[in-house]
Parts: C-alpha cells; sequence; structure tokens
C-alpha cells in the first residue's frame, strides 16, 4: 500500500509533470533554458524515486504516503523523497528561467496561457515544499538517523498539512492547464475566456495553502478558531474551481456549436467522445464533479467527523487525484506521444476504450468506498478480516470495489500496452503539431492577473498569517515527543 501510494501520488505526479512543464517551455516559449540541469534534476529526482522505492519494498518503510510519525522509515526513504523534491526545484526553476529569458524578447506580452498555469504551479510547490523540508529535514531524518530519539507527531503532521494541501494543487493545475489550453483545440473548440483562466491560476496561488487545518480538524492542539478560518479559506479556494467548470464548459459549448449544434444540449454529442484525449479529460471532469462535491463535505467541520480516517477519503481522492488528474495525464499521454515520438499511436482501440474502463472502474471502486466510509469502515488499519457485526456491512462493498480494482488493472494495462506499442513500433509519421486552443478574445496587454511577484508576496504573507501563530502556539507548550513505531 505504500508503495501504490508513494508511487502514484507522489512520483508519477511530479514526473509527469516536470515533463508537462518541458513541453510547454518548449512549444510556448520555444525554448529550455539550462537543459543540462533538467537532466541533472531528472536523475536527482529518479535516484531519490528508486531510494525510497526499494526501502518499501524491502519491508523497512511501511508508513504509508502520508508518513504520518510516529511511524518511522528507513532513512533512505525521507531522503529520497528529499531528492524527489530537489529534482522537482530544479526543474521549476528551469521553467522560471525559460519564461525570463522569453520575458526579455517579449516585454510587455502576457505571458502564454500554458506558462501562466505552470509558473503559478510552481509558486505554489515552492511555499509547499517549505513546510515539508522543515518537517523532513528538520525533524523526520534526524529521527530516523537516531540523533533525536522522539518526535513530536503534532507539529510534523502541521507542517505535512501545510505542504499536503497544496500538494494537490500541484496535481491538479497542470491537469487544468491542459483542459484550458488543450482541450478546446482538440474539441475544434475555442477558449471561452483567457483572463478567467489566468484569474483561477492567480487565485491558487493565493488559497492553497492557508487551509491545511481541514485536514487536521480530529488533531487536538490546534485552537478551534484557526480549524473554522482554514475552513473559510477552504471554501475560498473552491471558488476557482467553480470558475474552471464554467470556463471549460463554455469552450467545450462553444465547440459544439461550431460543428452545428443549436439545440441546449445537444452540442454535447457533437464532441469528439472517440478521441482518447478528450474522452479522458471529459471524463476526468465528471469524476470531479463528485470529487468536488465530496471535498466541500469533507471541508465542513462537522461533516468531517462522519468522514475523517474512514474509507471514504480513499474514495474521495481515488476520484479526484486517481481520476480527475491521472486520466487527464493518461489522455495527455495520448496526444503527447504522436507529437513526441513521430508515431502514430499503436492499439489505437485500447486507447479508446481505455479511458472508460478507468471512469467505469473508478466508478465501481469509488462510490463503494464513499458509501463505505459512511458506514464506519475505517482507513489505514491493516484489516485482512471483516467480519462481526460491521466487518458483514462493508464486506460487500469492498468486494465491489475490487471488482472496480480490477477493471482499472485492465485499464491500466491498456494504457502501458499502447504506450509501449507506440514507442516500440508506432507507425512512423510526420509529427503532428502541438496546436493551443485560441481565446474568443485575445488578451493584448498584460493585467493584474500577470503580476507573479505581488501575487507571490501577498500569498507568502497569507502562508505566514495561516501558520505563524498556531505554530508559535503549538511549539510553545511542553512537547513531550513520542517514541518510533515500526508496526510491521
Ligand atoms: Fe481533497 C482529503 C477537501 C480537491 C486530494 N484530498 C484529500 C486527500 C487527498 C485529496 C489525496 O477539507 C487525502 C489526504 C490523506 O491521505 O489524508 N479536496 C477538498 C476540497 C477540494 C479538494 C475542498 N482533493 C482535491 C483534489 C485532490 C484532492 C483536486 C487531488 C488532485 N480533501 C479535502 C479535505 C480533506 C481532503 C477536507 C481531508 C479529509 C479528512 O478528514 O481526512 C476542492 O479543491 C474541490 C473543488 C472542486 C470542485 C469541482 C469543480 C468541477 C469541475 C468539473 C466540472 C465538469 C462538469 C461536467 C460539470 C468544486 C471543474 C463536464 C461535462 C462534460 C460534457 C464534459
Ligand atoms: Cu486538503
Amino acid at each position: 500500500m505504500t508503495a501504490h501510494g508513494v508511487l502514484m501520488a507522489l512520483v508519477f505526479t511530479t514526473f509527469f509533470i516536470m515533463g508537462l512543464g518541458y513541453v510547454f517551455a518548449e512549444e510556448s516559449l520555444g525554448r529550455i533554458t539550462g537543459r543540462p540541469f533538467g537532466w541533472i534534476a531528472f536523475w536527482i529526482a529518479a535516484a531519490g524515486s528508486v531510494m525510497a522505492a526499494v526501502t518499501i519494498l524491502r519491508g523497512q518503510s511501511t508508513v504509508l504516503y502520508t508518513f504520518y510519525p510516529p511511524m518511522q522509515a528507513h532513512p533512505l526513504f525521507y531522503i529520497g523523497a528529499t531528492l524527489l523534491v530537489v529534482g522537482s526545484w530544479i526543474w521549476g526553476g528551469i521553467i522560471i528561467a525559460s519564461y525570463r529569458s522569453w520575458r526579455r524578447e517579449h516585454p510587455g506580452a502576457p505571458a502564454p496561457l500554458s506558462i501562466h498555469g505552470m509558473l503559478a504551479t510552481i509558486i505554489i510547490w515552492y511555499l509547499a515544499t517549505a513546510g515539508l523540508a522543515v518537517e523532513v529535514v528538520g525533524m523526520l531524518i534526524p529521527w530516523s538517523l537516531g540523533l533525536t530519539d522522539k518526535i513530536d507527531p503534532l507539529v510534523a503532521r502541521t507542517y505535512f498539512w501545510w505542504f499536503g494541501h497544496p500538494l494537490v494543487y500541484f496535481w491538479l493545475m497542470p491537469a487544468y492547464v491542459l483542459w484550458y489550453y488543450v482541450l478546446p483545440q482538440v474539441a475544434g473548440g475555442r477558449l471561452f475566456s483567457d483572463p478567467l483562466a489566468r484569474m483561477a491560476f492567480i487565485l491558487f496561488v493565493l488559497l492553497s495553502t492557508p487551509v491545511g487545518f481541514h485536514h487536521q480538524f480530529a488533531d487536538p492542539g490546534i485552537s478551534a478558531g484557526w480549524k473554522l478560518a482554514h475552513t473559510v479559506m477552504t471554501y475560498a479556494v473552491i471558488y476557482p474551481s467553480l470558475v474552471t467548470a464554467f470556463t471549460v464548459i463554455a469552450s467545450l459549448e462553444v465547440a459544439g456549436r461550431l460543428k452545428g449544434a443549436t439545440g441546449l444540449f445537444n452540442w454535447i454529442g457533437r464532441l469528439p467522445w472517440s478521441d482518447p484525449f478528450f474522452s479522458s479529460v471529459a471524463l476526468a471532469m465528471i469524476a470531479f464533479v463528485f470529487g468536488g462535491f465530496g471535498g466541500a463535505i469533507n471541508a465542513a467541520y462537522a461533516m468531517n467527523a462522519m468522514v475523517h480516517n474512514t474509507a471514504w477519503i480513499m474514495g474521495h481522492f481515488h476520484v479526484t487525484l486517481g481520476t480527475t488528474v491521472a486520466l487527464t495525464f493518461m489522455g495527455a499521454t495520448y496526444w503527447l506521444l504522436p507529437r513526441l515520438l513521430g508515431r502514430e499511436l499503436r492499439f489505437g482501440l485500447l486507447a479508446r476504450v481505455q479511458p472508460y474502463l478507468w471512469f467505469a472502474g473508478m466508478t465501481l471502486f469509488s462510490t463503494s468506498y464513499h458509501i463505505a466510509g459512511m458506514r464506519g469502515l475505517p482507513r489505514r488499519v491493516y484489516s485482512a478480516a471483516l467480519t462481526g457485526e460491521h466487518g458483514a456491512s462493508w464486506h460487500a462493498l469492498t468486494q465491489v470495489a475490487a471488482a472496480g480494482g480490477v477493471i482499472l488493472f485492465v485499464s491500466a494495462l491498456c494504457f502501458v500496452t499502447v504506450v509501449l506499442g507506440t514507442w516500440v513500433a508506432g507507425k512512423r509519421i510526420q509529427p503532428p503539431a502541438f496546436e493551443f486552443a485560441v481565446p474568443l478574445v485575445q488578451p493584448a496587454t498584460v493585467g493584474i492577473w500577470d503580476r507573479f511577484g505581488l501575487w507571490t508576496i501577498v500569498a507568502m504573507l497569507l502562508v505566514a498569517a495561516a501558520y505563524g501563530y498556531p505554530l508559535i502556539q503549538l511549539l510553545s507548550h511542553p512537547r513531550f515527543g513520542s517514541p518510533a513505531f515500526k508496526p510491521f
């Protein structure tokens, strides 16, 4: 389970996002400044990932992907994870350098929307990983090396969730870039509004981080007032996703109407549902209706008490991360491969079926886990036998989830088959051009949403406001600490 969580949630996403950033730097800016550093970053991140994975597979780091202390992993797990992040930091620096080099040649022009979105992602990532660095470098590594004998779980968790919530937008925003900047083009439409997209990205920069306590409602030692403040911010950060829902659907409606649809809803049928990129993203969006709705439930203090630490949460993050983000990335792979490799997609039929299989599998998996969670099935608890009074009401649901898991596995096999088949045996073709969505109205000059320096400062102030006082309060109490636990 730890390997699954770490490799899917942290490794797969980070590498895909780094690659996507390079594609946009190359295609939208015409350059990758400091390319050799990109390779250094890649190898650092790869070495770190392998290091962490080996200690997990050897059974020395059974800590799940949130690596909550006082469960303790092998030092190389934490060091490996740190190297993955260091690689991503270098990557962020390269994208920023590419942008700055482009900016010198294009004074006064707004950045291409893809780069705008990637820059916002990178700023969030730097703000978020600051918290992670304090936790991992300041607490977990010395403790796992035996330099300190106790750890304070609550303080560590607080640093972790400073990182952990913006982490989910680090995953989501590159998907949004694809929705705004590629999807309308593939669907044959226009981007409905460029400024709305830019605004949404900046709102994420501001609001992604000061929300982490919505993962710690059940934790003692953090006052209710601060939990409420983070709740309010969480509801605020839902807004840019609602804006995204509006803008992207409007863009798709434009596409359908350009293809001749005139009725209220018949534009939906005119969309290219058999194109694997389009269907992946469209299904990813439909999943996010449920993922976002569930998120709003999680964020409500009282309702959170019903779902916290239950299987509901696994249901939630398999629709959001496991479908909205992962399916968008898989769909984007179908769009990228011919362009990057100059090869036609091999096994096209599998590519067309795969997104639907994923959606079907995840519907079974996630719905049953949401329900099981409401019936109290705990998460993060190892139980091979679901027996007893409660067990019976969970058992059938976990069987449905397992059936979903089998469909997901088949879908993943289809994906890997198409990717490998295309890579080694796809028919050679002239690589199709990278074509990006054209907005209905092209922004002429730099506007308020392009002022990255300003928004970064505001975001830093918001992080300081959200975490400064609670952390001082936490650290000012006598801390006792916990010895390490290795449950397996
Ligand atoms: Fe979450 C827990 C709240 C979004 C991931 N979340 C998690 C965990 C993960 C995760 C991994 O407040 C577990 C952490 C752990 O291990 O403990 N989450 C939210 C909220 C949002 C949200 C308010 N989460 C995400 C995203 C994730 C993600 C995105 C990954 C990528 N989440 C929580 C909370 C917890 C939590 C609590 C802690 C629970 C606990 O107690 O432990 C919001 O960002 C959601 C906003 C989204 C929307 C949806 C907009 C809809 C769109 C699509 C429209 C499409 C349509 C159909 C209409 C409001 C953009 C299209 C039609 C066509 C024809 C194509
Ligand atoms: Cu969160």
